[in-house]
Order: structure tokens, then sequence, then C-alpha cells
């Protein structure tokens, strides 16, 4: 029995394209449930006590020192939320849903391993009119300092809505994490984890339009992004990363961070 485990054609896929993207994996009543949860947990982070919030490259963030978790707001818009990473370490039903053998089989495949085990767990929810980009990046340079192996982590991202081009879906570079690691853009920090797309050839992209309910998978190097959501309704997703079992996970590195600053440092 194979369980949800890729197929040869999709080994193939993963080799040439970097990607592997299945639609219906979850039912449309599985994926609101899952979205209620995730709703959840992104109001329980956002309702602590107010933090302040800091920019890191494009991005806004705001630690919770007490669930050990940083909200993300849109820089834009900074009183509506963008998204929260990561959570499975406060949560059990998000924590249970990414051991369902639909992410955690294909998971084998990707990373060689028999028992992958999440490293990290995000939510993108891109509020209708006002949710914006995820600038162009690889998620390798993201992990290299808070990760023991940014080479062995792998991602699924389930779309919780329809994602198409105007609600600002997942767009991907077929073949890119074949060639030389993309330089990051010009600037001190965070910020030179996300790519130049101003030197980048866009019209490499992909755009993975694929209805609620898909997953697509892949690895650290993938080049991608998403545009602004320019719709009436949310265009949310729900990113489990994963890496070999018994290496630390992204909390455990922020639960470090937070303990080595007094409050102070996060209060506003
Ligand atoms: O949710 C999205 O559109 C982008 C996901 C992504 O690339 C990220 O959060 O790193």
């Amino acid at each position: 029995m194979n369980g949800h485990r890729l197929n040869d054609l999709e080994q193939d896929q993963l080799a040439e394209q970097g990607y592997v993207l299945r639609e219906a994996v979850f039912s449309t009543e599985e994926v609101a449930c899952i979205a209620d949860e995730c709703e959840t947990v992104l109001a329980r982070a956002a309702t602590g006590p107010p933090t302040r919030k800091i920019p890191m490259g494009n991005y806004l963030f705001e630690i919770n020192p007490e669930l050990v978790t940083v909200v993300k707001w849109e820089p834009e818009h900074p009183d509506q939320l963008q998204g929260i990473e990561p959570f499975a370490h406060f949560d059990a039903a998000l924590e249970a849903r990414g051991r369902d053998p639909r992410f955690v089989d294909p998971m084998r495949d990707l990373l060689g391993t028999p028992d992958p085990s999440l490293f990290t767990e995000k939510l993108n929810v891109k509020r209708a009119h006002v949710g914006g980009a995820i600038f162009l990046h690889q998620d390798r340079p993201y992990w290299l300092e808070n990760s023991e192996n940014a080479d062995e982590i792998a991602t699924a991202v389930l779309f919780l809505d329809d994602a198409n081009r105007v609600n600002g879906c997942l767009e991907v570079v077929p073949g890119s994490h074949l060639v030389p690691l993309a330089k990051g853009r010009d600037v001190e920090g965070f910020g030179s984890f996300e790519m130049d797309s101003e030197h980048f050839d866009n019209d490499q992209l992909v755009a993975l339009e694929v209805p609620a309910g898909s997953v697509v998978f892949f690895g650290p190097r993938l080049v991608h992004r998403s545009l602004p959501n320019t719709t009436a309704g949310d265009r949310r997703t729900l990113l489990f990363s994963y890496q070999p079992a018994g290496r630390s996970t992204s909390s455990d590195f922020l639960a470090r961070m937070v303990d080595a600053n007094s409050r102070e440092t996060f209060d506003r």
C-alpha cells in the first residue's frame, strides 16, 4: 500500500519542475473546518497583549512572547492581519492536521526520509482588497538561520480558498530549484532574503490557479511569490514545512530568541 506517496509521474515532475500539484486533496467540508481552525488560531494570537510591530524586509511582524509566535500584519494596512507562524506548538488541532498522511506521505519522497516531522507552520490570510504581496523568494535563506539543515526542509501549501491571478494565487518558477541559488535584494538583514524582482525574468513565473482543497509540494529552492488580492473575498493558504524527525523546530528557535530578550524588547 503506497498511501499518498508520489507516483512515478509526480516524481518526474518534482525532479524536473521542482514542485508537485494535487487537486481535490481535501474535501470542501474538510477545508471549511480547517479554515475555521486557522481563523481561531489567528484570532487567539492576535488578541494577546499588543507588542511592537517590527518592519522585517517588506513585512511587518509582531512577536507574541506568551505564545511564542509571530503575528504578521499587512505593511500597507497595519491594522489588517496577514498571517501567523508558527502555531503547532500551542494548537493541538492544527498540529494534528500536520500529521495527516496527505501531507506527510508525499514529504517522505520530497525529503527522502521515512519520518517527516513539522519544522514550521504558517497561515497566510491575504484578506479581501487589502491582502498584499508575498515577494519573490526561495525559502532556503529564511531557514538558514533558524533550522538545523535548510536544504532538508520541504513545504506543502494547502489552498483554503479558490486561488487565481486576481486574488493573488501562488506563482512558481518551474525548474528554478536546479539553477544556482538566486541573489537576494541588495539590502541589510531580513530584506536580503527576498529576491530582486527588478532583475529577474518574471515571465518565467507560472500562476497556480487552483480550487480550494488543492495542495502544492516543493523544496527550499523553488522560486515563488504571490501578488496582492484585489478581490472581495479572502485568499488563504495553510503551509506546513517538514524536515527529518528529531530536529529543532522554528518554535524552538523562536523560544530561544524570546528567552534571550527581556519582555520590554517586544513592548510597544
Ligand atoms: O501564501 C502565499 O501566497 C505565499 C506563500 C509563501 O510563499 C510564503 O508564505 O512563503
